[in-house]
């Protein structure tokens, strides 16, 4: 493994010379950064000269809006395929890049890692049990994104490209520093006006992350029709812990980004101190986003609940298809989570989700 960007660099290109193509691969249900840095990607695989695709094998539906639109702006100049369509192209030399994830259990393409002549890994996320072994990889949790790690590279090897490839990167990171607030580095900085300089327009990638009314309507909907606030201790400031899930319609599937946007916006009222939202990703898989705050480590409750994460923020997956038994685990576990001691405040991009079962995303 490589832990120095110039070392994996020369591996990768090594790499790219060598093989007939280049399939790239973000986490199941893709967001701005693994989308993002698997453009990327295969500009630098153009730019070896060789013929790359990059791999998104959800239904479109569950697509997130903003990266959809990343998509659809990048669609002509670049190969999007789905398993299907992979599987009849891998050849004997053919690569798999993973971008943005490490771990067999959050991409499509696990059951085809063995065709390919080798698998690369670019990430910034932790490894763990589920981790996809290779010596041929490169991941930093102290650089922003996949996207910060992409761009670099492309800089290093003076990569020629447009405005549509230097707006996806800048989404990318955009996303996970959310909005140059968090993890930043004056490397962070520093890509981010190289991609200006190559056309990246700050407006257009503002404008990806505002919020499609539709959703939030729907959010609101599950919010004001299923939430309800326990109260956790009987001190003179009670922990208050709230719970949302679509109780009309316990069976509706939403997206995973819906959970988390809902837990998030939880946190925004007076008095709650770590919010969950549940809710079926497929029929038989409940997804929990998690929120906590200084009196409400969530990441430990969600340990107990075979997820995982840091302090303020967690998640997980179970296979179940009664969601009122995880809500009440869940509410049974809470206690655990409760501390008088001041949290040590863990880098907040970091956030390990485990799953019971292989399954999609976090
Ligand atoms: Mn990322």
């Amino acid at each position: 493994m490589s832990t120095n960007l110039k070392e994996f660099r020369i591996q990768l290109e090594s790499e790219l010379k060598k093989c007939s193509n280049v399939f790239i691969i973000g986490h199941n249900q893709p967001d701005f950064d693994s989308i993002g840095s698997a453009i990327g990607l295969y500009t630098l695989a153009s730019h070896f000269g060789k013929k790359a695709y990059i791999i998104v094998n959800d239904e479109e539906l569950s697509i997130e809006s903003g990266v959809k639109r990343v998509i659809d702006a990048n669609k002509d100049s670049f190969r999007f395929i789905n398993n299907e369509t992979a599987k009849s192209l891998i050849d004997k030399k053919s690569i798999l890049i993973t971008t943005d994830v490490n771990k067999h259990n959050r991409i499509s393409v696990d059951e085809l890692l063995d065709e390919f002549k080798s698998v690369i890994i670019i990430d910034h996320h932790g490894e763990g049990a589920e981790t996809i072994e290779t010596d041929k990889k490169f991941i930093d949790q102290s650089i922003s994104s996949a996207s910060e790690i992409v761009t670099r590279i492309l800089c290093a090897y003076k990569v020629k490209y447009g405005a549509n490839v230097a707006n996806s990167l800048l989404a990318g990171i955009n996303l996970d520093t959310k909005r140059f607030k968090d993890n930043t580095t004056s490397k962070t900085h520093d890509v981010a006006e190289k991609l200006i300089d190559k056309g990246a327009s700050t407006d257009y990638v503002n404008n990806l992350f505002l919020e499609e009314f539709e959703t939030f309507c729907r959010i609101s909907n599950l919010i004001i029709n299923g939430t309800i606030i326990k109260k956790y201790s009987e001190s003179l400031s009670p922990v208050q812990v709230s719970f949302t899930l679509n109780r009309n319609n316990p069976k509706e599937i939403y997206q995973t980004e819906d959970y988390a946007k809902a837990a998030d916006r939880m946190m925004k009222f007076n008095g709650v101190d770590a919010s969950f939202a549940l809710g079926y990703v497929n029929e038989d898989t409940v997804h929990i986003s998690a929120r906590g705050s200084r009196k409400v480590n969530v990441g430990k409750i969600m340990e107990e609940m075979h997820g995982g994460g840091n302090w303020q923020s967690a998640g997980g997956r179970v296979k179940s298809d009664d969601i009122s038994k995880i809500e009440e685990m869940l509410m049974d576990k809470i206690t655990i989570g409760l501390s008088d001691e001041e949290p040590i405040i863990e880098h907040p991009k970091v956030i390990k989700v485990k799953q019971i079962r292989r399954g999609k995303k976090s």
